[in-house]
């Protein structure tokens, strides 16, 4: 392997995925150049199936950046979602509660789109590019080292966004002892498919059941997207389509007769379940965003909106910072991005107590989820604080 000479950028971004993407877009609207490695290959990352909902902040900022045409014509919007328990159903009028809406579209499609506006204007993103180390980021000119095309290379650029996901090497390459991390592991995973046939509702369905929780959501009008409560090690391969549809049935299930439309499963693949965080999200030139920085349990659709929401913070910190404005807003990022992301912790974390079947709950504890669940879809107040975080709170 030879080492090639350095490539020189003012913000080197490790990591396609919506974070990673999104800040390279965002920096370009203001003039400020980039380049995004990516480890995977360009089709890899537009056909990984992860996130499907996306939070009122999230759809403005895509139709604000000028990214958002093909989620207004393809995504699919939502005013309110069903809770099901008990063989009932109860609505949670979100847009009645907080005057916005969601966007059902899937975050590969969010990827496709980011990635054509980056290529479209000349953006650099190098596909199989691995990044395999960080140097200097409490100099002036930190690097990345990299592997492209079996050969060793180098960025040296003015700041790192590590926006590698929760796998990546920016956080991992910090020294020990100077992060502080937040972590906490259920005891069950999610089996998800991807099916070929059309949602059984209009709403998404989420189901507490004594045999464990069920989420029906899609990601379109022909496409069905449906999770089952699991062990956090499960087989996936383990389940014949049969029983996971008869699974999905007997939870989904209600005493008005609902029934599951089903059909070919394209997809399946089972998911943990944890909630993380670390902190501080900078250290020297080197910022965290996105799962890189933090994990939320997929049961409040939180994660791709909360790093595009460190993204908005950092864009603009970095947009002060070239423009002459001082080395504030990077100050401040840390503090300002985890603001949100502990608010968003909260929710996801409750929301995943309230729909979940804990094997070794007490009795007690089975009540006062009980009672939690006949509290939050009766009371006005109660349903009004499940809406708004469900919607996404504001950025600031
Ligand atoms: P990503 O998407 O993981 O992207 C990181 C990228 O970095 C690359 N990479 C490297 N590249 C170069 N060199 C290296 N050394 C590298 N190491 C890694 C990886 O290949 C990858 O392309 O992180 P990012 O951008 O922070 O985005 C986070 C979101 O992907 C994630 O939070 C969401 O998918 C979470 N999530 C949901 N979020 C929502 O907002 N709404 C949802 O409805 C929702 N549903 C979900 C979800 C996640 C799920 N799973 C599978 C975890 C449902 C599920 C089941
Ligand atoms: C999804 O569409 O994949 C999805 C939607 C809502 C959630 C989790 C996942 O709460």
């Amino acid at each position: 392997m030879t080492a090639g000479a350095a490539v020189r950028t003012r913000v080197g971004i490790v990591g396609a995925g919506p974070a990673g993407l999104m800040l390279s877009h965002l920096l370009h609207l203001e003039g400020i150049e980039s380049i995004v490695l990516e480890a995977h290959t360009r089709d890899y990352v537009e056909h990984r199936i992860r996130a499907g909902l996306m939070e009122h902040f999230s759809v403005e900022l895509l139709r604000d950046a000028g990214v958002g045409a093909r989620m207004d014509r393809e995504g699919l919007v939502h005013h309110g979602i069903v809770l099901r328990f008990g063989g009932r159903s109860h609505r949670i009028p979100v847009t009645d509660l907080t005057g916005k809406s969601m966007m059902i579209y899937g975050q590969h499609e969010v990827v496709k789109d980011l990635i054509a506006a980056r290529l479209a204007a000349g953006g650099q993103i190098l596909f199989e590019a691995e990044a395999i180390g960080i140097d200097d980021i409490h100099a002036d000119q930190p690097r990345i080292h990299f592997r492209h095309h079996g050969r060793e290379q180098q960025i040296e650029c003015d700041f790192i966004a590590g926006c590698d996901g929760f796998h990546g090497i920016c956080r991992p390459a910090l020294p020990e002892g100077s992060l502080t991390v937040y972590d906490k592991i259920y005891p069950f995973g999610w089996l998800g498919i991807l099916a070929d046939v059309a949602p059984s509702s209009d709403e998404l369905v989420y189901a507490n059941h004594e045999r464990g929780y069920a989420l029906l959501t899609m990601r379109s009008p022909k496409i069905s997207r449906l999770y089952l409560q699991c062990a956090p090690d499960e087989d996936a391969g383990a389940w014949s389509d049969e029983e996971i549809w008869a699974e999905l049935q007997t939870r989904l299930g209600d005493d008005a007769g609902f029934v599951l439309k089903v059909g070919p499963i394209l997809q399946k693949g089972v998911t943990a379940m944890r909630s993380y965080v670390v902190e501080p999200l900078r250290h020297g030139r080197l910022f965290l965003l996105g799962d890189a920085a933090h994990i939320v349990p997929p049961t409040g659709a939180k994660g791709m909106n909360l790093a595009f929401a460190d993204v908005v913070v950092l864009s603009r910190a970095l947009t002060g910072w070239y423009r002459g404005r001082g080395g504030d807003g990077l100050e401040d990022y840390s503090a300002t991005a985890l603001r949100r992301v502990w608010k968003a912790e909260r929710f996801s974390w409750w929301l995943t107590s309230l729909m979940h079947r804990f094997e070794h709950a007490t009795p007690f504890e089975r009540r006062m989820q009980a009672a939690e669940l006949d509290y939050v879809t009766s009371s006005p107040a109660a349903m009004t604080t499940l809406a708004e975080n469900y919607v996404g709170l504001p950025l600031g």
